[in-house]
């Protein structure tokens, strides 16, 4: 049986990693326009680096663990190997720290850094800002920015996760508001015969498209669903 997995911010919100809409969402307070889109950073990088900067302390601390979402994603990988893959909207590092080991990060990572002018990809757990030297070339200053997606670039991926959808006799679609794409789409690249599963808190505008929706919290839902 062929799994493909897509998480959103929801699986990650019950270990403490804020969503981005809704009340006490990421977006609150950061027009979206601003610090995820090329031009945000284009003119103002001072400010868009902070807000990763932010994230990515917030990231770091101690107190974030995977949650049991996430190791029972893990767990099921384990056990259906091949023919499994994970893909997440998320830029935590959760799903990795759980143990999964197929995911397909489509909107990046927040633990590397990536040079603007070289492409080179760096794993980076420290600040990031305007002085900030290229660690292989120090004439570069200023190059590296967050490894993620911004609204307008290319997500990561997308081949493969096209490729696996058409394939897919389940589809599970964890903890995301279906609004932002091509990842809201997915569900629509699935075959006819692929049994399509919404596990969110409420409805999204891509729910009718699902074969069954579970409301309730991903810590909880995910496990037993899964097992
Ligand atoms: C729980 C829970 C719990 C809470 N348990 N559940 C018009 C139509 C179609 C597309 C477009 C359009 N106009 C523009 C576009 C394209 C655009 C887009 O989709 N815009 C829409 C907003 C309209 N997309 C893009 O630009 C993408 N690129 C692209 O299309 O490239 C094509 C291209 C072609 C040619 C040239 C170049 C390019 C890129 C999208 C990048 C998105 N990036 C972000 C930021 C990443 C970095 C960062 O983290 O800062 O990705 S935006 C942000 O939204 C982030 C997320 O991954 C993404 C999705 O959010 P998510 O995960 O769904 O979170 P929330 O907060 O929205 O929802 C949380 C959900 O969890 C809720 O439903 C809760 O109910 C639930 N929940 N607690 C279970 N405990």
């Amino acid at each position: 049986m062929k799994v493909l997995v897509l998480t959103g911010a929801g699986i990650s919100a019950e270990s403490g990693i804020p969503t981005f809409r809704g009340d006490d969402g990421l977006w609150e307070g950061h027009p979206i326009e601003d610090v995820a889109t090329p031009d945000g950073f284009r003119r103002n990088p001072r400010l868009v680096q902070e807000f990763y900067n932010a994230r990515r302390r917030a990231l770091l601390d101690a107190a974030i663990a995977p949650n049991p979402a996430h190791v029972a994603l893990a767990e099921f990988e384990r056990q259906h190997d091949d023919d499994f893959l994970l893909v997440t909207q998320n830029i935590d590092d959760l799903h990795q720290r759980a143990g999964s080991r197929k995911v397909i990060a489509m909107h990046g990572e927040l633990l590397k850094a990536r040079c603007e002018q070289t492409g080179d990809l760096f794993d980076w757990r420290e600040d990031l800002d305007c002085q900030t030297p290229h660690p292989h070339r120090p004439e570069l200053i200023g190059t590296l920015r967050p490894h993620v997606v911004w609204f307008g670039e290319m997500p990561f991926g997308l081949e493969e996760i096209d490729s696996f959808a058409r394939r897919a006799d389940l589809f599970l679609a964890i903890g995301t508001s279906a609004v932002v794409y091509p990842a809201a789409g997915i569900v629509q690249s699935t075959g006819p015969d692929c049994r399509r599963v919404e596990i969110n808190l409420g409805d999204t505008p891509q729910s009718d498209r699902f074969d069954e929706t579970i409301r309730g919290k991903a810590s909880t839902e995910v496990p037993k669903f899964l097992e």
